[in-house]
């Protein structure tokens, strides 16, 4: 354990010297109570499911997160907004999180997707917002993954004929049910580009670049569990922050 959190702390002073954190915010459930097939949830941010269907919930998850209270979602599109962050040069975006299926996930394609993206139509569920997403197929050991553009132009967040991967794909986790963490950093390089590395567990960061770096602001981030039917996907300890490598 000790060994691990002294190795992301070097690998964050080597790429940021300097830098500094600010969080965007943090979220861990323990301002929500206990809830059933609700459409919003209430923690120290407000998290909702699309349209008004009924799929969220607040459950303590003593078999696995072992956390308290944790966000359980039964199926669809959920998101959480914060303030614009626009990244300058050098400045990062780094998401993170614990999560795992209460029960076995689906095999369909790539039903976990993650994103972070900027809302500019002001609802963050139109689908017409660009950003990053992460896509990746929980049921498969070493299942695939990928990193994709979203242009927001069709309506459909997460997913529909819009979005380009960022070559190449790489295996993802193998969830299960087990306890994973997740997290991402989404850096705009001083070169243009913005670079976005995705780390599970202990495993070795995967970098893919947009290089045309398209989405530098940021204001949503959403969850998508796709063609899964009663995916019981449970997530806890989330945390946004912004590394900046200049003080204005
Ligand atoms: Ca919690
Ligand atoms: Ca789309």
């Amino acid at each position: 354990m000790k060994n691990k959190y002294l190795g992301m702390i070097s690998l964050h002073l080597a790429l940021l010297a300097g830098a500094y954190a600010e969080t965007v915010f943090k979220e861990d459930f323990s301002a929500s109570s206990e809830t059933e097939n609700a459409s919003a949830v209430d923690g120290a941010t407000t998290w909702t499911s699309r349209g008004s269907r009924p799929l969220l919930g607040v459950v303590g998850d003593t078999e696995g997160l072992k956390s308290g209270s944790s966000l359980k979602i039964s199926k669809g599109f959920v998101y959480a907004t914060f303030p614009d962050v626009t990244l300058n040069e050098g400045d990062a975006l780094e998401l993170s999180f614990r999560y795992r299926f209460a029960q076995p996930p689906q095999e369909t394609g790539f039903p976990l997707r993650l994103g972070l993206y900027n809302a500019t139509s002001g609802n963050p569920a139109d689908g017409l917002s660009p950003g990053y997403w992460f896509m990746t197929n929980p049921a498969a050991e070493g299942g695939k993954s990928m990193v994709v553009y979203e242009e927001g132009t069709d309506g459909s967040p997460g997913g529909g004929s819009d979005f380009s991967a960022l070559q190449d794909l790489f295996p993802g986790p193998a969830a299960g049910t087990t306890v994973s963490t997740f997290k991402w950093t989404i850096l705009r390089s001083s070169g243009g580009s913005v670079d976005i590395a995705t780390q599970t567990n202990d495993d070795a960061p995967v970098t893919r670049t947009d290089q045309g770096g398209k989405v530098t602001t940021f204001n949503a981030f959403a969850i998508s569990i796709a063609s899964m039917v009663n995916s019981e996907f449970l997530i806890d300890d989330i945390a946004l922050n912004v590394i900046r490598k200049d003080k204005k």
